[in-house]
């Protein structure tokens, strides 16, 4: 077979025609684009063809780099990669379809690769073939565009109700298969599978994955498939070369998805440096760079200017999430004069809507060479069912049209978007920006993938350490406030007071208690009032059960806030007990800021028409605002601090609580009983009183009966002795106390009833200190002695003729009382106290033993009468 001289194309009619043999007029009359280039791909002769099919003048492109700047969505492996791989080959001759996404209108053309005869003079011949829709979605999305006309605000949550892991169609850069998991029979293919296989698709439905596909590559498929590794987001890739492209290296990508086995075909850089392939060692010395990162902000530069230059984007960004999954550019790599800086600008959550997000916490990355490209559609085959292919996982699946044209209203067309997740979580994304299409091998797509990986690490290690050593800080002064505690029944002294006390935790401004209504401050906080108001704000908002609250914005939760926002915008509350009779505080001051977000977060989303319901703003114009009321948030395991130390109070309170109720029913107890008792004894009292008297009267009734003189004194002077004991008694039930007696009073009832008893011939002078109180032994035993000094009295210092005077005087003494008993007789005889003296015996015996008893002593003198003077 004769090859084709390499310079000559088809013309319309199929006429054969040479192009180094025709002018440049001829030229620029063919149907064709003609376009000549140099070996470096540089425009040298552009046909006035290639100037209507393509919009450009021919002067505004010659001399430029027809791949890279006029028409960069052809600088990928599959065009301007056909034109190295001939030159390299000393034989340029390819031809292929291709489809321009704006050319101006989407185009579907023929492509032509020819060298010249001329040397270092090549042939790119464009052919129309179809001029087509951008694809039903996009169109869709261009016509809302164009028909806005509603301006009332859109509910920002429609923007969640997108399918994207359904679009049923992938970039152009690539070629699918889906087949059967179990059986590998291809159900559904891409449109575009002849630009891989001799095909158009009808042959491959229903065939074996491996009569398409390297033997090896699909055995290797089978076993992930049996293994069960290839599915969440695991994916198989391996270079490939196809029996239908001997000459093409292609990079095929595999994963399984609910039940299908998605084959992603896309062709390969021929050299590495074609178009920029990362190598291991450059990869691995930007994580060496990233490693050393002292600062999340260093890590956050490093990591976007490391990605950046290995893949070439014009600005790369790392983009955070906060709670809300609002957003904010923390650092930001880009060209010098790029068109928009987005640095420190925040975005609002809708911007990347609850379905995206959960997408790509699964799915690693996206990469978009063109916004404006065709989408491919998946062509189900017969056998394939109805149900979408859910691409979830595949690498080319293509991104929503709202976001497509949110990108275009940023000024972006190639894109990419890297996942980051740290501890789970999707902490943020690596996003990639550039204002032509851009393409990034595969290679470089691995490379920036892991150093994202390295980033969140680092992220990781870098807020774990420092989560570490702040909460080391906090345990150690929630350990000093505990012990505190232990040592006390006092807790808000014990927190409150001292060298560590609540504010020393949580960097605040203030902290306080609320204890069963009273309130303990330290640092700047609201008033008593205000906090009171604030407790019982927090007693009813809280469900019960929920031990603690936090909030950064206190005056929009709780309106009477407003007044002290200034000391206490950020709020940390923890009950102590259940009933929410103590609650701690910590209070942080409002950090007045502004933020500027990338345009109006009010209006994130604005109305379309027809099927696109929501479209994304047009504006990114920094919009300023000025956040009043807001402190700096409390973090989750501050809460989860402040409530163990509440735990703690909780049992130092309960403890306290339970000390002080059962003291208090101890004393209760005491008081019933001794109450009792006081009864009991005055009841006991009264009733001695009663029987004593009773005996004493039974004894004086006796003594009438008895005639023997001597019987009849010692009968009387009994009954005398039980009546003083019975008066003592007595004194006991009247006074209020049962443990003293007036001393006076008792005495004085008693001379009274011995005088009576002796039959009123003698008389008794009292002399007594009022109120004189003594014990009720003492009371006893004196009664007793004064009964049987009176009773003496009456009987030596009287006659039967003449009664006796006696004068008995009670008083307080410095040592205790004294009693004096004197009668006007003639005195005692000198032998009176050795019991010989007549009738003496027995009585000064008891008052001896009653002196005793007291300890207490006595005086006697003849004044010229007996004087006895105690002394108790
Ligand atoms: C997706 N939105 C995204 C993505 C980004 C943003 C990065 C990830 C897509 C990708 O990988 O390219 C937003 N891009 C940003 C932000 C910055 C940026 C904030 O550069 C700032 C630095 N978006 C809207 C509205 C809707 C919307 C109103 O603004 C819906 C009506 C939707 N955004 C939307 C959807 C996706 C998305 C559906 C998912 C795209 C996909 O993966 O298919």
């Amino acid at each position: 077979m004769i090859d084709p001289p390499h310079n000559r194309i088809q013309d319309v009619l199929g006429k054969s025609v040479d192009l180094d043999a025709l002018s440049p007029e001829a030229l620029d009359r063919l149907d064709q684009g003609v376009i000549a280039l140099d070996a470096a791909g540089r425009v040298l002769s552009f046909s006035e063809g290639a100037a209507s099919l393509s919009g450009f003048s021919a002067s505004a492109v010659v001399g430029r780099h027809y791949f890279r700047d006029i028409v960069p969505s052809t600088n990928v492996p599959s065009f301007h990669g056909r034109f190295l791989s001939g030159l390299r080959r000393g034989r340029l001759d390819e031809t292929f379809e291709f489809v321009f996404g704006r050319m101006p209108q989407p185009l579907r053309a023929r492509i032509h690769l020819r060298a010249s005869a001329t040397p270092g003079r090549y042939w790119l011949v464009i052919a129309a073939l179809e001029n087509i829709g951008a694809g039903r979605s996009r169109e869709a999305v261009m016509a809302a565009v164009g028909r806005r006309v509603r301006a009332e605000p859109v509910d920002p949550s429609l923007c969640e109700r997108e399918p994207i892991h359904i679009p049923g169609s992938i970039q152009p850069n690539a070629v699918m298969l889906a087949a059967d998991a179990e059986t590998l029979a291809i159900l559904v293919h891409s449109a575009n599978i002849s630009d891989v296989f001799d095909d158009d698709g009808t042959a491959l439905d229903g065939r074996h994955l491996s009569e398409v596909l390297p033997a090896g590559f699909v055995a290797l498929v089978q076993a992930g498939v049996a293994a069960g590794s290839l599915e969440d987001g695991r994916l198989l890739r391996q270079a490939v070369t196809l029996a239908s492209r001997p000459d093409d290296r292609f990079y095929a990508v595999a994963h399984v998805r609910s039940g299908r086995v998605i084959v992603e075909l896309e062709r390969a850089p021929d050299r590495p440096d074609d178009f920029g392939s990362a190598t291991p060692l450059e990869t691995e010395l930007a994580v060496v760079r990233l490693r050393g990162a002292e600062s999340l902000d260093e890590a956050a530069r490093i990591v976007a200017s490391e990605i950046r230059i290995l893949t070439g984007f014009e600005s790369v960004l790392v983009y955070r999430f906060d709670a809300d999954w609002n957003g904010e550019a923390i650092a930001e790599d880009m060209i010098p004069g790029w068109q928009r800086p987005l640095i420190g600008l925040r975005f609002p959550s809708s911007d990347i809507p609850a379905q995206a997000r959960a997408l790509y916490h699964k799915a690693k990355s996206r990469f978009v060479i063109d916004r404006d490209c065709v989408p491919v559609p998946l062509v189900a085959g017969k056998a394939a069912g109805n149900g979408p292919i859910d691409l979830t996982f595949a690498q080319n699946r293509t991104l929503s049209p709202i976001h497509l044209e949110y990108q275009r209203n940023l000024g972006v067309n190639g894109s990419m978007s890297i996942s980051i997740l740290v501890e789970g979580r999707l902490w943020g994304l690596m996003i990639g920006h550039h204002r032509q299409p851009h393409y990034v091998a595969p290679e470089t797509r691995a490379a920036s993938t892991v150093l994202t990986d390295a980033f969140a690490m680092r992220v990781q290690e870098i807020e774990a350490h420092r989560r570490w050593a702040e909460q080391q800080t906090h345990l150690d002064i929630e350990g000093r406030l505990v012990r505190g505690l232990t040592r006390t029944d006092d807790f808000v002294q014990a927190l409150t007071v001292g060298s560590t006390t609540l504010l020393d935790l949580f960097d605040v401004g203030g902290a306080g208690i609320v204890s069963e209504g009273h309130v303990s401050l330290i640092g700047a906080c609201p008033t008593d009032k205000e906090v009171l108001a604030l407790a019982d704000w927090l007693r009813e908002a809280l469900p019960q059960g929920q031990p603690s609250y936090t909030t950064d914005a206190l005056s929009s939760a709780h309106a009477r806030g407003g007044a002290y926002a200034a000391t206490a915008s950020g709020l940390l509350a923890a009950f102590v007990d259940a009933e929410r009779l103590h609650l701690l505080l910590w209070f942080r001051p409002e950090v007045p800021s502004t933020v500027t977000w990338g345009g109006d977060p009010r209006k994130p989303v604005i109305a379309g028409s027809g099927s696109v319901a929501v479209l994304p703003r047009r504006s990114f114009e920094r919009w300023v605002e000025e956040r009043r009321g807001v402190a700096t948030p409390f973090a989750d395991w501050q809460v989860s601090l402040a409530e163990q130390l509440a735990q703690a109070v909780e049992g130092v309170v309960l403890r306290q609580r339970r000390k002080i109720e059962e003291l208090t029913d101890l004393l209760v107890e005491k008081e019933r009983l001794l109450a009792q008792k006081d009864l009991l004894t005055r009841e006991i009292d009264h009733r001695v009183k009663n029987s004593l008297q009773i005996v004493s009267a039974f004894l004086h009734m006796q003594r009438r009966q008895i005639t023997d003189p001597a019987a009849r004194q010692a009968f009387s002077e009994t009954s005398g002795r039980v009546m003083s004991v019975a008066r003592v008694h007595d004194s006991l039930y009247q006074a209020g106390s049962v443990e003293e007696v007036d001393l006076g009073q008792t005495i004085d009832n008693l001379c009274k009833d011995l005088a009576g008893l002796a039959g009123n011939q003698h008389v008794v002078e009292l002399t007594a200190d009022p109120g004189l109180m003594v014990p009720y032994q003492k009371a006893v035993s004196l009664s007793l002695i004064a009964t049987e000094l009176v009773t003496n009295a009456f009987k030596y210092a009287g006659g039967p003729e003449r009664g006796a005077r006696v004068n008995v005087s009670v008083s307080a003494v410095e040592s205790g009382v004294k009693l004096k008993v004197c009668d006007d007789g003639e005195g005692l005889p000198p032998d009176w106290d050795t019991g010989k003296a007549k009738g003496t015996g027995l009585g000064m015996k008891l008052v001896r033993a009653m002196l005793d008893q007291i300890n207490a002593r006595i005086e006697v003198e003849n004044v010229p009468g007996a004087c006895f003077v105690v002394y108790a």
